[in-house]
Formats: structure tokens, C-alpha cells, sequence
């Protein structure tokens, strides 16, 4: 008798299973590569610029519909889970081929598997190599962990090929479909039992990321404290808490840079090659700014935007000490999950704010937010400031960044917004002179143009001049309000701002590809 197919597919299945928990145990409990992660977002980088966009359209469009939370992290949670399906069929498949191959070849299932498993694991090291140049995972124990894993796993997979090839040998139809669904159960029971082990041992070992040290807004007034407007309630936080700024990048667990291994490099047009410690950075009078970042996948009243105090120092101050030859005219900025984007040299010699920045809040940057160093460049939305800078080099030319060069746009410049967060409820009216007044209010944001006017539009009435409350800094967003009269029923309210130069925000409506999104924001409320 044949083994069925659905065998080979049950027992590959079973096998990868196993392997993902194993893998997961070694990667939190000693930082090893975790192969369905690294496999990902490898394809991820793979992919055309246009497929990628469309996919994280379509993952964040979702999310929002099925209102899953936070769009950041609920996109990580998508990938992470995306990332195990695919890793769990392609196993699949490719252990049924590999049955396949023992059943060609009729000689060792085990050496033939352990030969397929071990192709894999070289394979899975080579990918995982290339997607996380971080020093966290040293290349030799990393490489044996993976040899370890996918040669067990296709060793396994040839001892379970024979174990089923003997009951085959068996003299009635009856007997061999008993034993081999005993067989079955007990191969099942066997992988049940690593994965339970191995992923709750993993996750009692995994280290969680712990904030040293207080914030500096925990001892800090903010430096608009005592403003006149007061935001309307329902406004989002002015200043985002630290554990709730929005986090977006291209992979899906953030690489994880040791300080001790961490130096800044400065190579191409330079006197000669150079780098930094994060001391030595911290040795330049550091600078302190109140940045608003937005990413350019944000929709219009989207989350993806956040607020706090960056520190670091400023490129303006350090550009002596880099020694550029004259010709130099760029500035390429690489990263530790092989993210890069270059700066303009007379940027950063126009404009002082252009950051390397190694704190937030107070504290060293997090692992997820670019540790231990990242870029400022005010104006410009996320794509163009790498998190997790290793290098520096100077060209002499300009070259596409990572998302240009997958059909985002050059500049990227941040376009003006305003949005709409809260309506007040009944709870929270004002009045004035008798009048029932209702508090809207939200932020607007101009990138460093700053806000100069926000107007509401309630139904197709006029438009209201909103009150501003004074900002953080010229290069965050700015909370508006407007009480607006009580009036019974169901009410659209549009929002639009003027930016510092006076210039309206376009109503035309635009997705966040490729540009970034732009139109008015409107909410409809009954009261
Ligand atoms: N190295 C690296 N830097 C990166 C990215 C990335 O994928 N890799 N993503 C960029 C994008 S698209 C955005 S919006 C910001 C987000 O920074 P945050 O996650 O700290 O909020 O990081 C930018 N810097
Ligand atoms: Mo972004």
C-alpha cells in the first residue's frame, strides 16, 4: 500500500509546526535569528515597490475597517502573523516534495532529508544574513542554529517516511490504516509537545524591553504649559507618550544594535575613513527639538503621527569633524536592516535642525525607534530619516532612497493638514452668553511651515476661525478648538488649515501613494 499524500502534507506540517516553536524558544531565549520573521521580510525587500505599497494599502485599509486598534501595531501583529502562514505552507509544501524525493530515490529517507533540511538551513542563514546585518546574532552560532534546525527537521522527516514505509509492509489494509493513523497521532502528540515546551519556555526567557530611567516630560513642564486654549476634550495627547508613539519599518521585529559592537562609520568622500562612538556623539553640545513625525502612509486622521522631544546633535556642528573632500556633495545614511536614504550636504549646511539623534524623551532611543541612532530632517515624512543608522558616505552625487527607489516620491515633504479628534459630548459643553456651545477640536500639522489658521465648516455654513493653542515648537503640530453653537440633529463638520506662510491645505483628495495624503477631513455627528 501507498502512503496517501494527505499523509506526507499532515506530516510536513506537523514537522514545521515543531521547527517554528524550537526556532522561536532560540530566538528569545538567546537572540538567535528567528527564520519566519527574516524569511518575510527578505520577500518583503524582493517585491516590487508597487506590490508592497498595495499590500500595506490593503493592511492598513483593513485594519481600519475591522478597527483593530492602533494602525502600527496592528500592522506588526498582520506581518508577524502573515510571516508564520507562510513560512508553515511553504514547510509544508516543501516537506512534501522532499517525501516525494525519498520515495524517487529509494535509498536513506534520513540522509535524504537531512541533506534537503540542511540546503534549507543554508539557505534560511544566507536570507537571514542579508535582512539583518545587526551584530545582536553573531554568523557562526547563528549559522549552526540553523543548519541544527532544518537538518533536524528533515532528518525527522525521513525516519517518519520510513517508520510509514515499514507499517506499508504490513499484510492486511486494515492493520496498515490503523497503524499509521497511531503513528500519526503519536508524531502529532510528539510536535504538540515541543511546541507547547518551546514556545512557553521561549516566552518565559524572552527578555522584555525594559525603559531605563525616567522620561524627561515625567520631571519636565512642557514648554507651552500654561497656554491659553486649552485642547478640546477628546484631543489626542499633545505629547505622545513614549510607549505610544507610532512605529513603522521594514521589519518585522526591529533590529537589535549591542552599543558595545556600535560605531558610527563615515567612509566614501572623507580625508579618510572615520567613526564615532554614541559617547563621542554625546561629547557635542547636544540639541533639543519637538518634533511631530509622520509617516507618508498616513491617511488623513490617521495615527500614524506622533509627537515628542528629540536629542541629539546637530550635523551642522559635526560636518567639521568628518573631514569631506570638496567634491562631496551628499550624504548617504545606512542602516542596520539595510535601510538607507541621502541628505543634501547644503541641507544640513542651511539648516541646523538636521539631527543625528540618539534620545527620545530623555532616554536612549528604543529598539523598535532606532537604536542608538537616527536621523532628524524636519519637513520631510519618515521615509527620508533612517532609525538604526550604521554608516555614513559621502558621494558626490544624489542617489534614490529606500522607498524612492520603490516609486515613492523624492521629496516627500509634508503635506498640510487638519484633522478633526474629538466632538465634545454632552458632558463636556460650554456656554457663553447663553448660548450651548459644543468643543471640536484636533491637531493640524504643516510639517516646520507651521499652522497660522485652522477653520470648521459645520454642514455647508461658513467657515469659523478655530482658536490655536500654542505649540510645542515650530516643527510639531498644532491643537485647535472651536465651540462651536449647540444645534439639535446631525451635523457635518469639515476641517481645513492655512500654514505658516498663509497657504490653504488643498481639498483635493489624495492617497498617501505616492506623495502622501491630502483633503479636508470631515466627520459626521448627530447631537
Ligand atoms: N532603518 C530604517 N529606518 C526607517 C524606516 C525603516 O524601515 N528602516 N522606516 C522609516 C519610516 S517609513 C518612518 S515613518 C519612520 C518611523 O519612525 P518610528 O517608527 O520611530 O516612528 O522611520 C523611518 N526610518
Ligand atoms: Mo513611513
Amino acid at each position: 500500500m501507498k502512503t496517501p499524500l494527505t499523509y506526507s502534507a499532515l506530516q510536513s506540517f506537523l514537522l514545521t509546526v515543531a521547527v517554528i516553536a524550537v526556532n522561536y524558544f532560540g530566538w528569545l531565549a538567546f537572540g538567535l535569528p528567528y527564520f519566519p520573521f527574516d524569511l518575510f521580510d527578505w520577500i518583503a525587500r524582493q517585491l516590487p515597490g508597487a506590490v508592497i505599497t498595495a499590500g500595506i494599502d490593503a493592511m492598513v485599509k483593513g485594519i481600519n475597517v475591522l478597527n483593530l486598534g492602533d494602525t502600527a501595531s496592528a500592522a506588526k501583529t498582520a506581518e508577524k502573523a502573515m510571516a508564520l502562514l507562510l513560512f508553515l505552507a511553504g514547510g509544508t509544501v516543501a516537506g512534501v516534495l522532499v517525501i516525494l524525493l525519498m520515495g524517487r530515490l529509494k535509498k536513506s529517507p534520513v540522509l535524504t532529508g537531512t541533506v534537503a533540511g540542511s540546503l534549507f538551513g543554508l539557505a534560511a542563514m544566507l536570507i537571514s544574513l542579508n535582512v539583518n546585518l545587526f551584530s545582536a546574532a553573531h554568523p557562526v552560532p547563528a549559522l549552526l542554529w540553523a543548519l541544527l534546525l532544518f537538518a533536524g527537521w528533515g532528518f525527522v522527516l525521513g525516519w517518519a517516511y520510513q517508520r510509514l514505509q515499514a507499517i506499508e509492509q504490513e499484510q492486511k489494509a486494515e492493520a496498515v490504516r490503523l497503524d499509521r493513523r497511531r503513528f500519526m497521532l503519536k508524531l502529532g502528540g510528539a510536535t504538540a509537545v515541543v511546541t507547547v515546551v518551546g514556545v512557553s519556555v521561549g516566552a518565559l526567557l524572552g527578555k522584555r524591553e525594559t525603559t531605563p530611567g525616567t522620561t524627561w516630560s515625567a520631571t519636565h513642564a512642557l514648554p507651552n504649559a500654561g497656554a491659553a486654549v486649552e485642547p478640546a476634550p477628546g484631543t489626542r495627547p499633545e505629547f505622545t507618550p513614549l510607549d505610544k508613539h507610532y512605529r513603522i519599518d521594514i521589519n518585522t521585529v526591529p533590529p537589535e544594535v549591542n552599543e558595545q559592537d556600535w560605531k558610527l562609520n563615515v567612509t566614501g568622500l572623507v580625508e579618510k575613513p572615520l567613526d564615532f562612538t554614541l559617547d563621542e556623539l554625546k561629547q557635542y553640545e547636544p540639541m533639543h527639538q519637538f518634533v511631530t513625525l509622520e509617516c507618508i502612509s498616513n491617511r488623513i486622521a490617521g495615527d500614524l503621527i506622533s509627537t515628542t522631544r528629540w536629542t541629539g546633535v546637530s550635523l551642522q556642528q559635526l560636518l567639521p569633524d568628518l573631514h569631506l573632500k570638496p567634491g562631496a556633495t551628499h550624504l548617504k545614511i545606512s542602516s542596520a536592516d539595510g535601510f538607507y536614504e541621502t541628505v543634501a550636504l547644503q541641507d544640513i549646511i542651511n539648516d541646523e535642525r538636521i539631527m543625528l539623534t540618539y534620545a527620545w524623551d530623555g532616554l536612549p532611543l528604543k529598539t523598535k525607534h532606532g537604536f542608538p541612532l537616527r536621523i532628524y530632517i524636519p519637513n520631510h515624512y519618515g521615509m527620508k530619516q533612517p532609525k538604526w543608522i550604521e554608516t555614513i558616505e559621502a558621494l558626490d552625487h544624489w542617489e534614490k532612497g529606500y522607498w524612492v527607489t520603490r516609486g515613492w516620491d523624492r521629496e516627500a515633504i509634508m503635506k498640510s493638514e487638519a484633522v478633526i479628534d474629538a466632538v465634545a459630548v454632552q458632558d463636556a459643553y460650554t456656554s457663553a452668553v447663553g448660548q450651548k456651545l459644543v468643543p471640536v477640536g484636533g491637531i493640524a500639522f504643516a510639517g516646520d511651515r507651521g499652522i497660522s489658521k485652522v477653520e470648521l465648516q459645520v454642514d455647508n455654513g461658513d467657515w469659523h476661525e478655530a482658536q490655536l493653542r500654542k505649540p510645542l515648537s515650530q516643527t510639531t503640530w498644532v491643537i485647535w478648538r472651536y465651540d462651536m453653537p449647540f444645534q439639535a440633529g446631525e451635523h457635518t463638520l469639515t476641517a481645513r488649515c492655512y500654514d505658516g506662510e498663509g497657504k490653504l491645505q488643498t481639498a483635493e483628495i489624495a492617497k498617501p501613494h505616492p506623495s502622501g495624503a491630502t483633503g479636508y477631513h470631515v466627520v459626521r455627528r448627530k447631537l
